[in-house]
């Protein structure tokens, strides 16, 4: 494996980087994750948009132009030669001292691109639905830290996967400060009730997935009704269907929320639609390495 950092190429045991960089000691820094399918990068454009909205934020400059940034993933994926992918990008605030602030890290940016494949969940999962529990950790406040920006400050999300871990599930559901259903670790959630498809709308304290937004854009397509609307979980419990979506975890069924069953129990027939489509997608579209 070649990890691309600052315009150089290291081999895995090689890529380091300092341990003053603000990344590590703070957090301070933005990511994305991005896949790449038979050759073809999905949504690219779209997580490059993000990335640099995240860093425009944090008011951090990345020291490429987004176009530069395309190639410079495109490169890695190229000398990697791998056919299916996952692409991580990562910008961090740079070197600087043991200080918070941000203008002694002196502008310099430190770009890390790393590829590799990635399973976020057990295979059976997909065919036979994940159990999920809703746990007492709120997602960040839009306010505080906006979810909206996709920081290397991922506490909030560990935290809750840990509670996830400890009541003996592979995923959490995080609720915002309302206690309206918000989305989970790393991924965003959707219930079907009456053959129509919910999800939370991206302002109440959620990531706008690029997998939820394409999924959103599927469904219509297919001319089933969708609704950005906030959930309960008693919505939730008594929900048709659901499932997840993300770049990682790409669209999973759920069967089962906090000991209730979803439906039949089982994978739901719009889920597995909405999933075959999906994959279809990711076949035909995107940029060509
Ligand atoms: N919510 C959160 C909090 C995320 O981090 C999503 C939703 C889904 O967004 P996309 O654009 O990917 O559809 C994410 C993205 C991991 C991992 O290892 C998760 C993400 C990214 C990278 C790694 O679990 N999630």
């Amino acid at each position: 494996m070649k990890v691309y950092i600052n315009g150089k190429f290291y081999k895995k045991e090689q890529a380091k980087i300092s341990v003053f960089d603000h990344g590590l000691l703070y957090g301070d820094g933005v990511f994305e994750g991005i896949r790449a399918y038979n050759r073809l990068v999905f949504k690219l454009k779209e997580h490059i948009d993000r990335l640099y909205e995240s860093a425009h934020t944090i008011m951090l400059e990345i020291p490429l132009t987004k176009e530069e940034m395309i190639k410079a993933v495109i490169a890695t994926l190229r000398k990697n030669n791998l056919k299916d992918a996952y692409i991580r990008l990562i910008v961090t605030r740079g070197i600087g001292d043991l200080g918070l602030d941000p203008r002694k890290c002196k502008g310099n940016a430190t770009i890390i691109i790393i590829t590799d494949t990635i399973k976020l969940y057990p295979e059976k999962f997909y065919q036979e639905g994940l159990r999920i529990v809703t746990v007492p950790t709120v997602r960040n406040l839009p306010e505080a830290l906006n979810p909206q920006i996709k920081s290397l400050n991922y506490l909030n999300n560990i935290l809750a996967k840990i509670e996830a871990i400890n009541s003996g599930c592979d995923e959490a559901i995080m609720l915002d400060s309302l206690g309206y259903v918000a989305e989970c670790t790393g991924d965003n959630i959707f219930i079907v009730r009456n053959k129509e498809l919910y999800t939370p709308p991206q302002c109440m304290g959620t990531l706008r997935g690029i997998t939820r937004d394409t999924v959103l854009e599927i469904a219509r397509k297919m001319r089933i009704p969708t609704h950005e609307h906030v959930i309960t979980r008693h919505e939730l419990y008594n929900a048709d269907e659901c499932f997840l979506t993300g770049t990682a975890a790409e669209i999973i069924p759920v069967v089962n929320v906090d000991g209730r069953s979803i439906g039949t129990g089982k994978p739901g027939e719009i889920t597995q639609k909405l999933i075959r489509k999906f994959h279809q997608r990711t076949k035909t579209d995107g940029i060509r390495y």
